[in-house]
């Protein structure tokens, strides 16, 4: 009885504070949409716990979590913490084996910390895969990575050094410190470095600066980093810091470019001012929707998450289990798209 009383008043919070959102089989509405919360989630809800409240690009994300969970006739909840901290992600775990949930896909803000909270859900017989940020191979069944974590990383280097034709520093605009998924990518872009010292004499690492995936500090950020005059190139390897750092270029002058990974409809000025002449994404819904087919893959017992086992995720097709570096193993989406001013006017409505 307690128990439930607790659940009733944290998800009514949640509700209060804007945080969750659920919706059954079906449902037409789009946008994760805090009224339309019950009290508490019913025993055959997926649930999607992004990395923050005002990320845009989680919520897109969620919604091919929708369409898929949808197709297969799941209810599906939207749970976001109002910073992107593990803390405030291990609360929402922790309500969420409260509440007996089926299913959980998390955008980590931690690989490691969500691992206590990640296992004592797996043990209570819930379902848990990450997506998009790992948690570590022992906090999760499988993991859906967008695409080639060293393409990211190099792909990013090799377009700063083409935008400066080889001369000026590069800074790094990235999240938290403690990001999985920008962490990854960044490791590369030194790996790039490091591994041509003399292509890239004339384009150092100046700086790596945090915006915390929050609009106004990386703005913040981005307004500091350009009163260093070394610095002729800004790479964010986040839409929320590339769409702030865009905004803020956009209404100066300088002669400093961008580039990064981008949603085309939020970027689709900076790529046509030729502030950022390329920036590069995934199909964001569609990380989404394959992470709906995994949970329900492992959830029917189609797949035990270990490597080569095979899936069908709706208009995907058929998804392969593999291993990871780490010794876990994931699902990777596919290629890395690019946007640039030949592609931007099409790609601009897609996401
Ligand atoms: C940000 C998030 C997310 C990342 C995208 C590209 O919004 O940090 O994790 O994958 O950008």
């Amino acid at each position: 009885m307690k128990a439930s009383i607790k659940n009733l008043i944290s998800v009514s919070l949640s509700v209060l504070l804007g945080l969750t959102a659920v919706s059954g089989c079906g449902t037409k509405n789009k946008q994760p949409s805090p009224t339309a919360a019950p009290a508490a989630y019913t025993s055959d809800t997926y649930v999607f716990v992004a990395k923050d409240i005002q990320n845009t690009y989680m919520q897109k994300v969620y919604e091919g979590f929708k369409d898929s969970c949808s197709e297969i006739g799941i209810n599906t909840a939207y749970e976001a913490p109002e910073s992107p901290t593990a803390e405030k992600q291990i609360e929402i775990i922790k309500r969420l084996i409260d509440q007996k949930v089926k299913g959980i896909a998390i955008a980590a803000n931690d690989e490691n910390a969500l691992e206590p909270a990640l296992k004592e859900a797996m043990d209570a017989g819930i379902k848990v895969i990450s997506l998009d940020s790992a948690v570590n191979k022992d906090s999760r069944q499988i993991h859906i990575k967008q695409a080639d974590p060293e393409e990211i990383g190099s792909k990013l280097i090799r377009t700063a050094y083409n935008i400066t034709n080889g001369e000026g520093g590069i800074a790094i605009l990235t999240t938290t410190e403690q990001a999985t998924n920008q962490n990854l990518w960044i490791s590369y872009m030194k790996k790039e470095l490091e591994a041509y010292p003399d292509k890239y004499a004339s384009t150092p690492l100046i700086t790596t600066v945090y915006g915390d995936d929050d609009y106004a500090k990386s703005k913040t950020e981005t307004l500091s980093l350009i009163e260093n005059p070394n610095i002729r190139v800004i790479i964010c390897p986040t839409a929320v810091g590339l769409n702030a750092a865009g905004e803020v270029l956009q209404n100066t002058s300088m002669n400093i470019r961008l580039t990064g990974l981008g949603m085309p409809s939020q970027i689709a000025p900076f790529i046509e001012s030729g502030i950022c002449p390329h920036a590069y994404l995934w199909n964001t819904s569609d990380i989404g929707y394959l992470a709906g087919y995994a949970l329900n893959a492992l959830d029917n017992g189609q797949i035990t998450g270990a490597k080569g086992d095979i899936f069908s995720a709706g208009h995907l097709g058929e998804k392969t289990v593999s291993t990871d570096s780490e010794g876990g193993t994931e699902v990777i989406l596919g290629d890395l798209l690019e946007f640039n001013s030949y592609n931007i006017s099409e790609s601009k409505d897609m996401y």
